[in-house]
């Protein structure tokens, strides 16, 4: 058993009500214009960026601390065209048939269909993956913990992170997506999770309109 070790909480920061209060207010602010984008210039990403953002994803709390997860960032231009192909036909069996009538009509609104240009078009594409399980340097499995939580509180630090520094992104779930665990040669304890698409939008962008739910209908003061 390892002994627990401790250091002072040196970079904890006290601040003011006054401050705090403007802080999230400027934090909400920022963050509710972000949307989901489709439409993807190829304008390239400032060397660096992506790569802090990955660092401020990396900080995520996980499941007893073993940081189950993988980030791929894809900018080669072939690489970025197998993903499409692969993920389009996925697609294709996705809205021809797989989806049941009650999914295709919840995705109605946003106007989505089985053509993914943007995953060549944009600069980059981070594929998230999930370790299941751990292995050791003579082979043996490790257990994770808690790994969707995990990696889906990275993935929304990494989306925060990204649109904090000015770019956008799409929060792309082709399904199945083993295909990607085989083009980036990942390896079998490693399992997709999300697919994001990276990048500025096109000048003619659009959005579907779409409402956010209000604080009185997401939370509950007791
Ligand atoms: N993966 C498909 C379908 C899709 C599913 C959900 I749930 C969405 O919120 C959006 C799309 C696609 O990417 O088109």
């Amino acid at each position: 058993m390892t002994e627990p070790r401790f250091v002072p909480l040196s970079e904890w920061q006290h601040r003011p009500a006054e401050a705090m209060q403007a802080r999230a207010r400027a934090f909400y602010e920022d963050v509710r214009r972000r949307r989901t984008v489709r439409h993807f210039s190829d304008r390239p990403v400032p060397e660096g960026v992506i790569e802090d953002c990955l660092r401020a994803a990396g900080s995520a709390p996980s499941g007893a601390n073993l940081q189950p997860w993988h980030f791929v960032v894809v900018r080669s231009t072939d690489v970025k065209r197998r993903i499409r192909e692969a993920a389009e036909a996925e697609e294709r069996a996705f809205y021809e048939g797989r989806a049941s009538d009650e999914w295709l009509q919840a995705l109605a609104p946003l106007g989505t269909d089985a053509d993914k240009p943007f995953l060549e078009k944009a600069p980059a594409l981070i594929a998230i993956f999930g370790e299941r399980y751990g292995v050791d340097a003579e082979g043996k499995r490790q257990k994770r913990y808690y790994v969707d939580e995990s990696v889906g509180l990275a993935t929304g630090i990494l989306i925060t992170a990204l649109h904090h520094a000015g770019l956008a992104t799409l929060t792309h779930t082709p399904s199945p997506m083993g295909f990607l665990r085989e083009i980036l040669g990942r390896p079998q304890n490693e399992r997709p999770f999300i697919l994001l698409v990276v990048g500025y939008p096109t000048e003619d962008a659009h959005v579907p309109d779409i409402q956010r739910k209000t604080l009185e209908e997401i939370a509950t003061f007791v």
